[in-house]
C-alpha cells in the first residue's frame, strides 16, 4: 500500500512504538490500541504518529489500560477471538474495552477530538452478521467525499488521493500538518484552496485575457492568443482558463512563453507556474492522454476591480483572486489540432477520436490527423478542415460540450 521507501522507514522493530516524544495526552479517559492485523504494520504506526499529534493517547501493548480496542477489516472470527481477549484482559468489576471498527478513530482524528462512539461503530453487528452494512454504507461514502476533497486540490490526482484516504489523511488540515508529503505544486493548491475552488467567472476570463496577450505581444510581437476550454465552449464558469499561443510564422513561436512568463512575473501576476518543454518525439508520450506542448500550469493572481465580492459579506473585500490559468503553445502547423484538442469538451475529444480510428482508420489527437495506411499527415489550416477530412459537418464549440 505504501512505498517502499517509506515502508523501511516507518517498519522499524518498534513498529508502532515510533520513537517520537508523543504529544500530552488531551483526552485523560481514553486509551486507544489499534489491532495491526489486517491494517498494516506501516498504516497502524501512521496513525499512531498521527493520532499522539493530536493528543490522543495510543497504546503499544492491549494491556487493561485500553479503553478502545480499534480494528479494520475485521472479519467476524476476528472479532471474535477479540472479544474474548478484552474481556479476559479487563480487570474484574471494569467495562471492556469497546470493540471498535476504524470509522470510530478516523472520524475522531478528523474532529480532532473522540466522537461519541455509536452503535454502527460498534463491531457487534458485524459479530452477528459477519459484515457490518452501515460501517461499509458510512465508509464508502466517507471514502468518495474524501476523495472528491482531495482530488480537487491542483496538483492531486486519483492516484495520490487514494493513497492518502488509505493512510487515514481525511481532511485538508491533516494535509496542510505534513507539509513534507506535498509536492510545490500542492501546496500552492492547498495554499489557495478557497479562491481555487470558487468557479472562475467571465469577467475574470476577460481580464485574464488582456494580461495574458499584452505579455504575450511583449515577449513576441504578432503571436496569437486564443481563448479556449469550456470558456470557448461558451461556458459562464469553469475551473481554470486555457490559452493556446501561437505565432503565424512557424518556430517563431519558440522560445516565447518564458520570455511571456517573466513578463507576467515582473508584474506581480504569478504565484505558482510549472513549466513544461515540449517533448515532441518522446514515445512514453504517446500512450499518454496528455500532448506534448510546451505549456505553464499556473496560479496567476489577478486583481479584482472594486467592491468585486468574490467571498461572502461582510468580509471585507479582497484586491485579489488567485486563479488556475494554462497556457499552451503550438506551431501554427499544428494549431488547429490544438485549438480542436484544447477546446475539448474531454468527452466530446474522447468521441471524436473514436471515431476517426474506428470510422475512418484515422489517427486523431492535439498535433494531427493520421493516416496509418499512407503513413502520411493531413495538412490543415483550421478546425473546419479537420471536420471536413473526418466527413463530419463541423460543429462549432457551443455545440461540444458532450
Ligand atoms: P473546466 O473544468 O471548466 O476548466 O472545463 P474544461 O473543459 O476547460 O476542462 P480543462 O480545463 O480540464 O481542459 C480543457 C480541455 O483541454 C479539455 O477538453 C481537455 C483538454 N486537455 C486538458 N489537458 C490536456 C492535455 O494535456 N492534452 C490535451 N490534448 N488536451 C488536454
Ligand atoms: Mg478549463
Amino acid at each position: 500500500m505504501l512505498p517502499k521507501r517509506r515502508r523501511t522507514r516507518v517498519g522499524s522493530p518498534g513498529g508502532a512504538s515510533a520513537s517520537s516524544a508523543p504529544a500530552p495526552t488531551r483526552f485523560p479517559g481514553i486509551a486507544v490500541y489499534l489491532v495491526e492485523r489486517r491494517m498494516g504494520r506501516s498504516r497502524r504506526a501512521f496513525l499512531t504518529r498521527l493520532a499522539r499529534s493530536k493528543g490522543f493517547r495510543v497504546l503499544d501493548a492491549c494491556s487493561s489500560e485500553v479503553t478502545h480496542i480499534v480494528m479494520e477489516q475485521t472479519s467476524g472470527e476476528e472479532a471474535v477471538c477479540w472479544q474474548e481477549r478484552r474481556a479476559a484482559a479487563a480487570p474484574p468489576g471494569c467495562t471492556p474495552a469497546a470493540l471498535l471498527d476504524i470509522s470510530w478513530f478516523t472520524e475522531s482524528l478528523a474532529a480532532g477530538q473522540p466522537v461519541p462512539v455509536e452503535c454502527r461503530h460498534r463491531l457487534e453487528e458485524l459479530l452477528e452478521h459477519g459484515a457490518c452494512e452501515e460501517v461499509e454504507r458510512v465508509r464508502r461514502s466517507e471514502r468518495y467525499q474524501t476523495m472528491k476533497l482531495f482530488t480537487q486540490i491542483f496538483g492531486v490526482g486519483v492516484r495520490t488521493a487514494d493513497r492518502w484516504y488509505q493512510e487515514g489523511l481525511r481532511t485538508l488540515d491533516d494535509l496542510r500538518e505534513q507539509p513534507q508529503r506535498l509536492t510545490q505544486q500542492q501546496k500552492a493548491g492547498l495554499q489557495h484552496h478557497r479562491d481555487l475552488s470558487t468557479p472562475v467567472l467571465r469577467p475574470d476570463v476577460e481580464a485574464l485575457q488582456q494580461l495574458v496577450e499584452a505579455a504575450v505581444e511583449q515577449a513576441l510581437p504578432g503571436a496569437i492568443v486564443t481563448l479556449t476550454g469550456g470558456f470557448r465552449r461558451g461556458k459562464l464558469q469553469g475551473h481554470d482558463v486555457d490559452f493556446l499561443i501561437t505565432h503565424p510564422e512557424e518556430g517563431q513561436e519558440v522560445g516565447l512563453l518564458p520570455r511571456a512568463m517573466r513578463c507576467l512575473q515582473d508584474q506581480g501576476l504569478v504565484l505558482y507556474h510549472q513549466y513544461q518543454h515540449s517533448h515532441y518525439g518522446d514515445p512514453a508520450q504517446h500512450s499518454h492522454s496528455m500532448d506534448a506542448f510546451e505549456r505553464s500550469f499556473c496560479i496567476f493572481r489577478l486583481p479584482q476591480p472594486p467592491g468585486a465580492s468574490v467571498r461572502e459579506a461582510p468580509k471585507p473585500c479582497p484586491t485579489w483572486k488567485a486563479v488556475r490559468v494554462d497556457l499552451v503553445v503550438a506551431p501554427i502547423s499544428q494549431f488547429p489540432f490544438a485549438l480542436l484538442g484544447w477546446t475539448g469538451s474531454k468527452l466530446f475529444q474522447r468521441e471524436l477520436r473514436r471515431f476517426s480510428r474506428k470510422e475512418k482508420g484515422l489517427w486523431l489527437n492535439s498535433h494531427g490527423l493520421f493516416d496509418p495506411e499512407q503513413k502520411t499527415f493531413f495538412h490543415v489550416a483550421s478546425e473546419e478542415d479537420i471536420f471536413r477530412h473526418l466527413g463530419l459537418e463541423y460543429l462549432p464549440p457551443e455545440q461540444r460540450n458532450a
